[in-house]
């Protein structure tokens, strides 16, 4: 039987993989300090629901599919509790997203900044000493970001680029320059485990995923109480949940600046797939696998007017407005990225469609009452 551990369990996409892999017959083991629900509360971005504890939703889960989640609260930081976990369970694939996930929360001040650096960057480092002190063979699997990337002017690989120079030739990472400090964790984790799997020949998938919109996942449709997070405030929201939401709030959605900014999205199903197809077909002791994680590319004008026309389906007169850009990125750029790998492994992806935008506005439109329009835009500024 698969053992696999969730680090970062209770998240947006922490608790929809828990219930993914449990359902495919994997032993899952959940561990979450709470540290997102409790920042959400603390910084006034409670998500339209509000789900039940990771303990509480372990239950139902375990009441709807006859399928135990273990669950442990502790922080990944805090190296002799990580330690005990792996120690008592010997994971085959350890899934980190236990790390601060949000650029406006880096940017906010230098004790955010401090913290993001921080649980980022020593949750990485205390899984990998965790991996080799008690099960070298474990599969690390690691949310990285397509905003590593950043917005270069040539096209974007799958990680790697084989250089020329002066006639000769190698292979290196592929360039990266992040646009808030979070994503810089992000690359700083990449060349972290880079190091790692040089110098101890562990195993590791770095996916490179782009924002993710959707709430729905097969296992929670049917049941609201086991949903995921949906957060729409400027902090912890992603661009198209945050639209659909000033959609049914009448809110002007609000495109950041010229609103050309392309970025490669996926559907919350689909990130359930790339984990899965990623823990299924792991990579050779020593290898440093890198896969875009996204199924479309869109600018955000792009996001925001389909947003409009369904909504206007739905009877919403949805209104865009550009507001001046709080952060520091292109708004006209080339922006062209791979993405075959996971589609070799064998994603089906779930695009875009209208029906998946009205799907989402009537989720929004059901839960109307929680919405408070005073969380859309607090204007984090990146300068
Ligand atoms: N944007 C708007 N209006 C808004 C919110 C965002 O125009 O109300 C624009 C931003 O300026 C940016 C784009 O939409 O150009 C994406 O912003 P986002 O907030 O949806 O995503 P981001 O901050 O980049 O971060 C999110 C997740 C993060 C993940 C990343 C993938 O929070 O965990 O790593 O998406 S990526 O963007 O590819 O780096």
């Amino acid at each position: 039987m698969n053992k696999l551990l969730i680090l970062g369990a209770d998240g947006y996409l922490g608790w929809p993989t828990c219930m993914y892999f449990s359902k495919r017959g994997y032993t899952v083991i959940a561990v979450d300090n709470y540290f997102t629900r409790n920042a959400m509360v603390e910084l006034n971005c409670e998500p339209l629901i509000h789900p039940p504890n990771l303990i509480q939703r372990a239950r139902l889960w375990e009441e709807k599919s006859g399928k135990k989640i273990i669950v442990h609260i502790g922080d990944v930081t805090d190296y002799p509790f990580l330690l005990s976990i792996f120690k008592e369970y010997k994971p085959d694939t350890v899934v980190h997203y236990a790390e601060q996930p949000c650029a406006p929360y880096s940017m906010m001040d230098r004790d955010k900044a401090a913290f993001t650096v921080k649980n980022n960057l020593i949750s990485t480092l205390n899984i990998v000493y965790a991996v080799k002190e008690s099960n070298p063979d474990c599969h690390i699997i690691k949310l990285g970001t397509m905003g590593e990337y950043g917005t270069p002017n040539i096209d974007i690989e799958e990680g790697w680029i084989e250089i020329e120079h002066k006639g000769r030739k190698d292979k290196f990472l592929f360039p990266r320059q992040a646009g808030s400090l979070y994503h810089t964790t992000k690359i700083q984790d990449t060349d972290m485990l880079w190091f790692y799997v040089r110098t101890w020949g562990i195993k590791v998938t770095d996916l490179m995923q782009g924002p993710v919109y959707g709430i729905y996942t097969d296992e929670s449709r049917e049941d609201h109480r086991l949903l995921t997070f949906f957060p729409y405030d400027e902090i912890f929201g992603t661009v198209l949940n945050r639209f659909v939401t000033q959609a049914v709030a009448g809110y002007p959605l609000t495109v950041y600046g010229k609103g050309n900014q392309q970025r490669g999205i996926l559907n919350i199903i689909d990130t359930m797939q790339c984990i899965y197809l990623a823990a299924e077909n792991p990579p050779r002791k020593g290898e440093l696998r890198i896969l875009n994680q996204f199924t479309e590319i869109f600018s955000i004008n792009q996001l925001a007017e389909k947003v409009k026309i369904v909504g206007g389906k739905l009877g919403y007169n949805v209104k865009i407005e550009h507001i001046p850009n709080p952060r520091v990125e292109k708004e006209d750029h080339y922006y062209k990225a791979s993405y075959s790998g996971l589609l070799k492994l064998g994603l089906t992806p779930h695009l875009l469609t209208d029906e998946v935008i009205e799907e989402l506005l009537k989720f929004a439109e059901r839960y109307k009452d929680n919405i408070d329009r005073e969380k859309f835009y607090i204007g984090i500024n990146w300068r």
